[in-house]
């Protein structure tokens, strides 16, 4: 007797060509994007989503997490600064007090354990794909954001003119890190200028980029790392406490502003 119930290859491949182009269909409009799945963009989808807001994870990997799998110099643990612990507590994620206020987590359990909450808090996820342009309206405002395969990007110059695609959405979020991408778009179009990001000091770093993460230009509400770069704020090196924080504070500037236009 076989173990598993009858299939065929047509079957599998059909199962996976509808649904995804279901989900495609679905995500072509959506309330918000965020784009990059590190720990302030998965954050801020969590707590959207949790509030009944329909968000996407627009990630170039094709895994979720970014850097919060390491904690820094190829070393697992993560270090979380309180009041941030909290939000471990939150997602039941164990953790121990290194010394007051400063508190240590396998990287590999918090990312997991993020991830995993995004996901059955109901984020929709597009991995293995990569923000490549903004979708613009009237007065410059961000309204959705372009996208492509990220294979695209590595493909020989003869066969890579493949068109991206268009999302729009009523808002979109730059969780890409350090490099900002989704605020240097705007750059190029000499419509915001970034000071990129000061040198560390996490005393000061952690608190600012939580201050800062909000939005930085119509339609667009900048978290994470990327807000240092925005706004030339000093780095905070491998502590994560204010990347949970940051993704809080701009998923709450992005509901309130939602809910003013309804
Ligand atoms: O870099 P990342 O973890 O950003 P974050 O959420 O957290 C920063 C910390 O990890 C750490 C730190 C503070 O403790 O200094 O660096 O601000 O995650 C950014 C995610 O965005 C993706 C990238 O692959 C990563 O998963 N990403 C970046 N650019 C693009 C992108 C792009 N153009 N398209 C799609 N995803």
């Amino acid at each position: 007797m076989p173990i598993f119930e009858k299939s065929s290859e047509n079957a599998v491949t059909r199962a996976i060509v509808s649904q995804f182009a279901k989900d495609m269909e679905s995500y072509a409009n959506t309330d918000v994007i965020v784009i990059g799945g590190g720990p302030s963009g998965l954050m801020a989808a969590l707590d959207l989503a949790k509030k009944g807001i329909r968000v996407l994870v627009i990630e170039r990997n094709n895994y979720l997490g970014g850097g919060f799998w390491i904690g820094g110099f190829l070393m697992n643990t993560i270090t979380i600064r309180a009041p941030a612990h909290k939000v471990l507590d939150e997602l039941h994620i164990r953790y121990k007090e290194f010394e007051k206020g400063l508190y240590i987590t396998p990287g590999p359990l918090a990312c997991s354990k993020l991830i995993s909450a995004a996901c059955e808090a109901g984020v929709e996820i597009l991995n293995m794909t990569s923000f490549d342009d903004v979708v613009l309206r009237e007065k410059n405002r961000v309204a959705g954001a372009v996208i492509n395969w990220s294979p695209v990007a590595t493909l020989p110059r003869q066969i890579s003119c493949v068109d991206p695609v268009a999302l729009e959405s009523k808002l979109v979020i730059d969780a890409t890190g350090h490099d900002a991408s989704v605020v240097r778009k705007l750059e190029e179009r000499g419509l915001i200028k970034t000071p990129g990001f000061g040198a560390m000091w996490v005393e000061k770093s952690e608190d600012a980029v939580v201050e800062h993460s909000g939005f930085c230009h119509p339609g667009l509400i900048v978290i994470g790392m990327a807000v240092s770069t925005t706004f030339g704020l000093p780095r905070m090196g491998p502590t994560f406490g204010s990347m949970l924080l940051s993704g809080r504070r701009g998923a709450d500037v992005a509901y309130k502003h939602l809910k003013s236009k309804k």
